[in-house]
């Protein structure tokens, strides 16, 4: 990728977009493509193609997809997977057609079996049952990440999968009914703390285990990966070439009962947290296994600690 190379980013209002699209104007990028909602619907095939012929960008970050916490996931089931296959279609065929050098394709680790073994290996994938949850948004999730492979093994293109772990950071979704666990927690102990509540109150047992990674990181990561790596990088030697897609993690987890403790004392809420068990838990644990984007060359840098107090000094000043 040259700094003057066409680059475009689907969904850079979004959470990491923002922070791939604030990562390359750093590096030096300046031939961005950016379109907001309005000017491109990316589920209108149409628009997407003519989008692409004008535009002929070179390389891809495909970053935008209908996302959400375990309820959004659980109850907009039909929105999840109809809305992400289709922009993912659109974008990943478009970009076939006009000859994109290279595309980065997001996805999700909710894509592995909700049972899977701890740390995840990429070769986990479609070895045992999804989690119910979030099985729409998986299941584009797992069609995007095959796409890639087979647009790369039968057209000899350079599209690359990326699995990340969840991610937080600024221009999150605070919503309370859609957002996920941090970005909701943040807000809760806030305005706890405000109110002089006496408790907040935190979704589940507090028991399950996520591992969370900071947004800037991950779009480091993204644009270490679209400057070094190719899928051929990505290939043994295996007549059935499968699983090239990538982990992007931090490394290790903590219980959504440590996460809210963190978060509490960051905050300065000094009441109760309450346990909603009557909310769902999701998967106990899914932390991936990085070894493979390690032994690539790319580590993360910022601790949960560092990147929770930056986000909730992000939230007040959006406040103010
Ligand atoms: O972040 P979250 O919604 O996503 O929930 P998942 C993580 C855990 O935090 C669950 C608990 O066990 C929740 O019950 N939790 C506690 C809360 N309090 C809250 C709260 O106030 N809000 C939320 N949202 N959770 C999503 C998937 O799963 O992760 C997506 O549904 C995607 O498909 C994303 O993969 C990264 O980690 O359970």
């Amino acid at each position: 990728m040259k700094l003057d190379s066409k680059i475009f980013v689907a969904g850079h209002n979004g959470l990491v977009g923002t922070a791939i699209k604030k990562a390359l104007l750093s590096k030096g990028y300046q031939n961005l493509v950016l379109k907001t909602r309005s000017e491109l619907d990316l589920s209108s095939t149409i628009k997407v193609e003519e989008f692409f012929q004008k535009e002929k960008p070179e390389y891809v970050f495909l970053a935008a997809a209908k996302v959400g916490g375990i309820i959004a996931n659980n109850t907009y089931r039909a929105d999840f997977i109809y809305e992400n296959l289709m922009i993912q279609n659109n974008i990943i065929y478009s970009a076939y057609k006009n000859g994109v050098k290279k595309l980065l394709f997001l996805g999700s680790s909710c894509i592995y079996p909700k049972n899977a073994p701890q740390p995840i290996k990429e070769e986990y994938l479609l070895t045992d049952t999804l989690e119910y949850t979030n099985e729409p948004y998986a299941i584009a999730k797992i069609a995007g990440l095959k796409m890639c492979e087979a647009f790369n093994l039968q057209y000899g293109c350079n599209f690359i999968s990326v699995m990340p772990t969840n991610l937080y950071g600024e221009n999150d979704n605070f919503d309370l009914n859609t957002s996920h666990v941090l970005p909701a927690l943040i807000r809760k102990f806030y305005e706890g703390k405000l109110n002089k509540s006496n408790s907040v109150e935190v979704w589940g047992s507090g028991n399950p285990r996520r591992e969370f990674l900071h947004s800037s990181d991950m779009a480091q990561a993204c644009i270490y990966i679209m400057e070094n790596i190719n899928f051929n990088d990505l290939i043994n030697n295996s007549k059935e070439i499968r699983n090239t897609h990538i982990n992007i993690g931090y490394g290790s987890d903590v219980s959504i009962k440590e996460l809210a403790t963190l978060i509490k004392n960051i905050v300065g809420f000094d009441g109760e947290i309450i346990y909603d068990k009557s909310k769902p838990d999701g998967t106990y644990q899914k932390l991936l296994d990085t070894s493979k984007l390690n032994s690539l060359g790319w580590k993360p840098k910022i601790t949960l600690e560092k990147g929770v107090k930056e986000v909730f000094e992000w939230y007040i000043n959006q406040k103010k």
